[in-house]
């Protein structure tokens, strides 16, 4: 990496996670770019991990699909022109739709791509399709935080203020987080918070990079955080700390939720946690101590069948001791993929219309109806989560577009959903390489990537970003929003797809105007000239858009929510009555063993892009599965030897490593890599019944040493 940019760098963002890190971009020929340092972006100021480092690697054609592939009548993916494929798509989606009906069409999209996509994306879905059947990766994702944020504030922004607070907080717990490794260039932030005297906790059944650095590391049983959370606010309650000032005047609910904390006592908490009741005292007192304090959630709690209650118990924590729509506190999700954040608002969700409302609210729908320029009762209503909606291919669904995700290597249950996805009549397929669930496809469209095209994403913090082209894609490949376009006009909608990102965000800004994520008052030129604009951002209502030098001020953005009255109603912020409940599948004699699944900082996600990286394959070859000594001993077990990993859903074989920074009982594999070590083979599906979201994060296994 170069530390200057050239005069012709583009100063653009990193395609992979939500911190969407600043880089510049310049073209060197040959089809790739140089990534040189972007120091004026706040977030990472010029800072970047291996992944964003080495991610041009991903656009030479030599790593990616340069044609459209069609499977031939012996079987085999082949080469194929544009016309063919589209034309293949287009008829079998059609075929199907005459069959069996329009909801007979899936959509599974991802919340990688940009707003502009995640919105065309739904209205395709919807207007083209007429089918009420899309969901997205996200459901996989921060789906339990978004629930449980938006029952307790009316509103779902990951993080409600910008990073820079964190370093002011006091105390921040990080719950089942591991920035170190999945974000790392943000550990400045806690870091610095250190720095100032402040104090970070880390909640997480392994001793990871980030807890090494933490004043506290509570190591709770894999599933047992609400329990954890509940026993704090009991600590709070009996200690005196709560704020009764601000209980009584800024929130809602109190009595229930303090009823239900108080069933769990300290000792009753440690026995579920084993976390011991006096560090559990002494994580109350570094978060109570300081005047700020916030608690920011990732995986570890969310992706759990009581991910939404689990989420809602921090919440009430916050709340109960005057942490939440307050200076330089409150709770916080950290959002993951590279759109994590506006893919989740813009349609892509089963119940959801653009702006972040919902498809079952009349206005709603008649103010987005009106914006496509269809009637109202042709939306159609909700439909079946991610992982109900792979559950169903084959049945109910006949036919799937996929848009940015790789279920076969992501899903839980991966096995049974590889076969689901195998017994379809019709799969495609867009992506930018040949991944594991594009291998299975009828037709494969190859796209073009984040260097090659324009399009806005939303980082963690709720902000808003302009993600600029930098390079010529090559021959071969077309944008999503141009296979959109293709798909519609031979579904005979021949309007309301424009290729032009620029164009769909200007739609976009329409339909998203008045919904609780309003982008009306953001425009592309903003976006360039302010380095990002945290929404709601609405429209001066005067002249109905970010007009500049119409006299009009321009909305400045929301960087901090909540400061005088949260999203809901009554302006209160309503505390969740919750208690805790056992996982969706303990151990037992047969599966004695905890799993849990997670990230290495040098692979993304299914691994699509990132394994076809030498640099990130060096340093993360492949799967493994992480075991306390005692749990090694046990088993006869040494460094490297391959163990099986058994659940009720399958068997998954990976070499062992050891090591003391995992509790005895728990077994920890990264989820990158298809194939014998593929760690969805073995996860549980139980779904939370808020939020739809796979408990990925805990079930139960037999570990065995295999015989050469
Ligand atoms: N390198 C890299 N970075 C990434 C990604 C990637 O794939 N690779 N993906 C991006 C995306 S989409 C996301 S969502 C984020 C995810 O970012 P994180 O949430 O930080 O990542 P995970 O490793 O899934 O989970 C975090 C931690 O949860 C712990 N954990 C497991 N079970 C439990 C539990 O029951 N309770 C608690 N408290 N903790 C538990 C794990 O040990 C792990 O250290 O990362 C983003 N950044
Ligand atoms: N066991 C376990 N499983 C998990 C998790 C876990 O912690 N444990 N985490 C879950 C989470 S948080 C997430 S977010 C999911 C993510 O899992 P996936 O949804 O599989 O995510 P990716 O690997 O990022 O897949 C994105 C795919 O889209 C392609 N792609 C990238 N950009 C574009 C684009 O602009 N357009 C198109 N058409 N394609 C594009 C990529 O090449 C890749 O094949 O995994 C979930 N699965
Ligand atoms: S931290 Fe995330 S956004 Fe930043 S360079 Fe790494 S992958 Fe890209
Ligand atoms: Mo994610």
């Amino acid at each position: 990496m170069q530390n200057t940019a050239a005069p012709n760098a583009v100063p653009t963002h990193c395609p992979y996670c939500a911190l969407q890190c600043g880089m510049n971009l310049t073209p060197v020929g040959g089809g790739t770019v140089e990534v040189s340092e972007r120091a004026d972006f706040p977030v990472n100021r010029g800072a970047l991990c291996g992944k964003g480092r080495t991610a041009p690697q991903v656009l030479a054609p030599g790593a990616r699909l340069t044609s459209p592939l069609v499977r031939s009548r012996d079987g085999a993916l082949v080469p194929a022109g544009w016309d063919e494929a589209l034309d293949r798509i287009a008829g079998s989606l059609g075929r199907t739709r005459a069959e069996y009906g329009a909801d007979a069409l899936g959509v599974f999209g991802g919340g990688g791509l940009t707003n502009e996509k995640a919105y065309a994306l739904g209205k395709f879905a919807r207007v083209v399709l007429g089918t009420s059947q899309i969901d997205y990766n996200g459901r996989f994702c921060m789906s339990s935080a978004a629930a449980a944020g938006t029952r307790a504030f009316g509103l779902d922004r990951g993080l409600p203020f910008p990073l820079e607070d964190i370093p002011e907080a006091g105390c921040v717990i990080l719950v089942g987080s591991n920035p170190a490794e999945t974000m790392p260039p943000s550990m400045r932030y806690f870091t610095a918070l250190r720095e100032n005297g402040g104090t970070l906790i880390v909640v997480d059944p392994r001793r990871t990079r980030t807890a090494e650095q933490a004043d506290l590391h509570l190591a709770p049983r894999p599933g047992t955080d609400l329990a954890l959370a509940l026993g704090m606010l009991h600590l709070v309650v009996a200690e005196g700390r709560v704020d009764e000032a601000y209980v009584e005047e800024r929130t809602s609910g109190w009595e229930e939720a303090r009823a239900a904390a108080m069933a769990h006592w300290p000792e009753y908490v440690e026995r579920i946690t084993g976390v011991a009741v006096p560090e559990l005292r002494e994580a109350v007192r570094l978060f109570c101590a300081p005047e700020a304090a916030m608690v920011l959630t990732a995986r570890g709690p969310e992706q759990q069948a009581k991910g939404t209650d689990t989420v809602g118990a921090w919440i009430n924590l916050c709340l109960a001791t005057g942490r939440a729509g307050r200076p330089r506190s409150g709770y916080g999700c950290l959002t993951g993929q590279g759109n994590g954040q506006g893919g989740r608002e813009h349609g892509q969700k089963a119940d959801q219309l653009p702006g972040y409302r919902k498809l079952t609210d009349p206005a709603a729908r008649r103010h987005v109806a009106e914006v496509w320029g269809v009637g109202p009762d042709s939306l159609p209503g909700p439909g079946r989560s991610a992982y109900e909606l792979l559950d169903a291919l084959g049945t109910d669904i006949r036919s799937l577009l996929v848009m940015g995700s790789n279920p076969v290597v992501s899903a839980p249950r991966a096995a049974h959903v590889e076969g689901r996805l195998r017994s379809l009549d019709f799969l495609a397929v867009c992506d930018v390489v040949l991944s594991e669930t594009a291998e299975l496809a009828d037709v494969v469209l190859p796209v073009t990537q984040w260097a090659e095209e324009t399009g806005t994403t939303t980082n963690l913090e709720g902000r808003v970003l302009l993600r600029r082209r930098a390079l010529t894609p090559p021959e071969g490949v077309r944008s999503d929003l141009e296979v959109l376009h293709g798909l519609a006009g031979r579904l005979g909608v021949e309007k309301g797809f424009p290729v032009e990102p620029e164009e769909v965000f200007e739609e976009l800004r329409r339909a998203s105007a008045g919904g609780p994520a309003d982008y009306s008052g953001i425009d592309y030129r903003r976006l360039a000239e302010e380095n990002g604009v945290f929404w709601p951002c609405p429209a001066p209502p005067a002249d109905g858009g970010a007009d500049h030098g119409t006299g009009t001020a321009p909305h400045p953005g929301t960087p901090r929510l909540f400061l005088d009255r949260f999203a809901t109603e009554d302006g209160r912020a309503r505390f969740a009555p919750v208690a805790h409940r056992p996982s969706a599948e303990e151990p037992d004699d047969a599966y004695p063993v905890l799993l849990t699944t997670g990230r290495v900082v040098a692979q993304y996600q299914s691994g699509a892009q990132t394994r076809r990286v030498a640099e990130l394959n060096a340093a993360a070859p492949g799967p493994f599965v992480e075991l306390h000594p005692l749990l090694a001993a046990r088993l006869g077990a040494a460094e490297g030897d391959p163990l099986a990993v058994v659940s009720r859903r399958g068997r998954a074989v990976a070499p062992a490593r050891i090591t003391t920074g995992i509790r005895p009982d728990t077994v920890f594999m990264p989820f990158h890599w298809p194939g014998e070590g593929r760690a969805n083979t073995l996860t549980n599906p139980a779904l939370d019944p808020v939020s739809r979201m796979p408990e990925f994060k805990v079930c139960a296994v037999r570990v065995e040493t295999v015989r050469p």
